[in-house]
């Protein structure tokens, strides 16, 4: 070995270490976890995280000492020496990477098993995704727009859709998991920190996909089971339950606006909604005098059959055609009193 060459390998894979070190340190690439599943995660994560900056580290050290200590001098024409292959170095080079992909493959696949395991007792929440909104069904059948969760509890979500795929994700859960029509897929989540985190749709599925937002409550055990007990009285955020036929009156009409995703394409100042895909629910009135039709029927119309009457400058097929479907008949009436009366306070 040439004089130097040692300090040289060890000065440059050191200073590499470090300046990769701190980029993966300093710079906060994920979301701090809010689940016993993310924590693993995140240890997955920086297990590969180490490996690859020692590899990283030691590619540079080699790399820059021969282009520092083995540079052929500007007027040297000369062939190098005959090399016929390095044995030991072969073996080496070959056997170290076996090592550590292994390793991260026997670590990951323990963190997989873990998180997929639900335990004896995990708390069943349904999940169903629609365009353009999430539900939340519990055990005692009472379905949410929300999804409340108590702190250091195993929940087993089991997912599905009504119209095309999407996929639920909550970043500081980290996990992500497909809602497919006409197929349960399931997920387990350990919330193990206090707080409220956001539930995104993570699978392009319409005009108001970007929109197709709702939380994740996280609370301790005993105001969780009082949540619960009540059944699940409004919370402050304005959002309430679905679905149950004991509600009534402009509360349902709104819970029923709000779950099936209207708010995302529509405005409506009495839902506080600002979608802009659609026209303006405060018009109706005007909308249904220029269709030529009375305004119950006229909203009716337009959400069982969308492409009946197309406001002037909106496009055709936008508005999901499944209305007619998934909305009960009972839900239907809610939702088309509850448009009439609050398209006619705004006039
Ligand atoms: C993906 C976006 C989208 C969603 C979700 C959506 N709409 Fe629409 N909606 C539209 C568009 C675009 C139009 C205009 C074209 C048409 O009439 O089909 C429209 C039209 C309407 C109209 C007729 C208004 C007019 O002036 O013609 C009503 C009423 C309406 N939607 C109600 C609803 C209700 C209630 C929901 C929820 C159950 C809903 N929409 C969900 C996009 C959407
Ligand atoms: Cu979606």
């Amino acid at each position: 070995m040439r004089r130097g060459t040692l300090p040289l390998l060890l000065g440059i894979g050191i200073v590499s270490a470090v300046i990769t070190a701190a980029v993966a340190y300093l710079i906060p690439w994920l979301p701090s976890p809010a689940s016993r599943e993310a924590g693993r995660i995140v240890f997955v994560y920086w297990f590969a995280e180490w490996i690859s900056i020692v590899v990283f580290a030691a590619v540079c050290a080699v790399l820059g000492t021969a282009i520092i200590k083995f540079r052929v001098k500007p007027d040297d024409l000369s062939d190098g020496p005959p090399i016929h292959g390095h044995t030991t170095l072969e073996v080496v080079w070959t056997a170290i990477p076996f090592v550590l992909v292994t390793a991260i493959t026997i670590v990951s696949a323990i963190v997989l098993a873990k998180n997929g395991d639900a335990g004896p007792n995990p708390l069943k929440i349904k999940v169903t995704g629609q365009q353009f909104a999430w539900e939340f069904t519990y055990p005692n059948g009472k379905t949410y727009t929300t999804l409340h969760l108590p702190v250091d509890q195993k929940v087993q979500l089991a997912i599905t859709s009504k119209d095309v795929i999407h996929s639920f994700w909550v970043p500081q859960m980290m996990q992500k998991q497909d809602a497919v029509p006409g197929q349960i897929n399931t997920l387990v989540i350990t919330p193990d920190k206090l707080g409220v985190y956001p539930v995104i749709c993570t699978e392009l599925c319409g005009l108001g996909h970007a929109l197709m937002r709702s939380e994740a409550i996280v609370t301790n055990t005993a105001q969780y089971a009082s949540w619960y007990k009540t059944g699940g009285a409004p919370p402050a955020t304005g959002v309430s339950t679905t679905g149950g036929s004991t509600a009534g009156g402009a509360d349902a009409g709104l819970s029923i606006f709000n779950a099936n995703g209207c708010a995302a394409c529509h405005t409506l100042a009495a839902a506080k909604a600002t979608g802009a895909v659609g026209p303006s629910l405060d018009e109706l009135k005007a909308e249904a005098a220029r269709a030529g039709e009375p305004l119950d029927a006229f909203i009716k119309d337009s959400i069982v059959d969308p492409d009946k009457y197309v406001e002037k400058t909106y496009q055709p097929n936008v508005m999901p055609a499944t209305y007619k479907d998934t909305l009960s008949s009972d839900q239907l009436d809610q939702l088309v009193q509850y448009l009439a009366t609050s398209s006619k306070d705004a006039n």
